[in-house]
């Protein structure tokens, strides 16, 4: 089999990717490893940029979001035991952030792609791809329990954080530039409806807090917890004594969450990485695969998104006109993007979070940080730019 574009992995990146390309007329086939119901109800992010939302109206996808999504024009700093609204509309010029689970782009992406798109295969695990270099390039992949080959005029990783794309630029052409924090994340869905009409970013003496959504019925919360810990040592009740403790506010012992039956819980790991240049040869990087961040600053979906419009905006450009300039300046492209989001997610998660081996001096540190986010216009403004998102290149 042969075609134009190889996209490996039907997480967002993919999908938007494979959308983005049929609209444009231009074949691709999409070679996810899990099957449909796993990539659907995995549980991952819930914030969308204008940017985003932007892409999925233009790629013909947005009835979802347009529906459900959670149009949210602030969040709520909690640090000090007071609360600090940040206004994105007043701050950016009318700038917002959609709610609306990653779980739904995927499954509305997977829906429409299976109606009109290219090829879409679950359950095809790609193994190697070869001659990143060379044409054709050559992607090997098990399907069906048989080895089968696809070869691609370009080949595009968009197969995450653990995918084997990268491994097909080699050592001596790549650099992965990284860190890791000592902390994870404990995250919760629960049957329960948020108990504020915005997200809540909780800095406290016991550790972080975030309380997010996914509905007016459904809560999305996480718990700073020490790296290894086993979701097995939270029960509930744990969890929403911990959640209450860590947004207590003032003096107001009444302040509580609304509890409800939990429906999934899981350990995040937190780490930076991004790894340089995205492009080798014939094979891109897009998404996870190429860089992450922490989820604090809410920006891996968004940076997923927009590499992939990058993307899908040179090889149009190189289908149409025979020029490579664009496909030539996509790495570079993304990655002043990808750099401030790194930057962004750092700057959120180190104000936040308590490191385990941090002094008072430290604290002292976050909560100025946090007192200048909540009190000046002009640091509160460069916080609403970077969450509300910058402009796509
Ligand atoms: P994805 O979503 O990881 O999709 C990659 C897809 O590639 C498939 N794959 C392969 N397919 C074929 N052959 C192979 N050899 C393959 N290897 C992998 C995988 O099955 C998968 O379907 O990457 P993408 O598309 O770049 O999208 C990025 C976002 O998913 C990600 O940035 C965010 O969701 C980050 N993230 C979270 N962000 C939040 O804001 N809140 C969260 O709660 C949150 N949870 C998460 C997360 C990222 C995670 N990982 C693994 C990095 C939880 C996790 C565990
Ligand atoms: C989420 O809703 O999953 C979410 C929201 C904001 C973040 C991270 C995760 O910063």
């Amino acid at each position: 089999m042969h075609t134009t574009v190889g996209i490996i992995g039907g997480g967002p990146a993919g999908l938007l990717l494979a959308r983005l390309l049929r609209n444009a007329d231009i074949d691709s086939v999409t070679l996810e490893s899990r099957d449909r119901t796993y990539v659907e109800s995995r549980q991952r992010a819930g914030i969308l940029e204008q940017g985003t939302v932007d892409a999925l109206r233009s790629a013909g996808v947005a009835e979802g979001v347009d529906r459900e999504g959670m149009v949210h024009d602030g969040i709520e700093l909690r640090f000090d035991r007071g609360a600090h609204r940040i206004d994105f509309r007043a701050l950016t010029g009318c700038r917002s952030v959609m709610v609306y689970a990653q779980t739904e782009v995927v499954k509305d992406l997977i829906a429409r792609q299976l109606i009109d798109g290219g090829p879409l295969l679950f359950e095809a695990e790609v193994r190697s791809v070869e001659g990143a270099d060379s044409d054709p390039p050559a992607v090997h992949y098990l399907h069906e329990g048989r080895e089968q080959t696809l070869t691609c005029d370009y080949v595009v990783g968009c197969d995450g954080f653990h995918g084997v794309t990268r491994n097909a630029v080699p050592e001596s052409a790549r650099t992965t530039y990284a860190r890791s924090y000592p902390y994870s994340w404990l995250g919760i869905l629960a049957q329960a409806p948020p108990v504020y009409d915005e997200l809540i970013y909780a800095h406290s003496a016991r550790g972080f807090a975030l309380a997010s959504m996914r509905s007016p019925a459904v809560s999305r919360l996480y718990l700073q917890v020490p790296n290894d810990t086993d979701p097995a040592d939270w029960p509930d009740v744990r969890i929403w004594d911990e959640l209450d403790a860590r947004f207590a506010i003032g003096t107001d012992p009444g302040w509580k969450l609304e509890r409800g039956p939990v429906s999934s819980k899981a350990v995040l790991p937190m780490r930076s990485s991004v790894t340089e240049p995205m492009r080798f040869g014939r094979v891109f990087l897009a998404g996870d695969a190429a860089h992450i961040v922490p989820p604090t600053g809410a920006k891996g979906l968004n940076l997923a998104a927009s590499d992939v419009i990058v993307l899908a905006r040179a090889l149009i450009h190189e289908q149409m006109t025979g020029s490579p300039e664009l496909l030539d300046a996509y790495s570079d492209t993304c990655l002043r993007r990808v750099w401030r989001a790194e930057h962004f997610s750092y700057f959120m998660t180190t104000m936040l979070h308590t490191d385990p081996s941090q002094s008072a001096f430290d604290t002292r540190l976050q909560l100025s940080q946090l007192q200048r986010v909540a009190n000046s216009p002009y640091a509160a403004a460069e916080l609403a730019a970077n969450y509300t998102g910058l402009p796509i290149a």
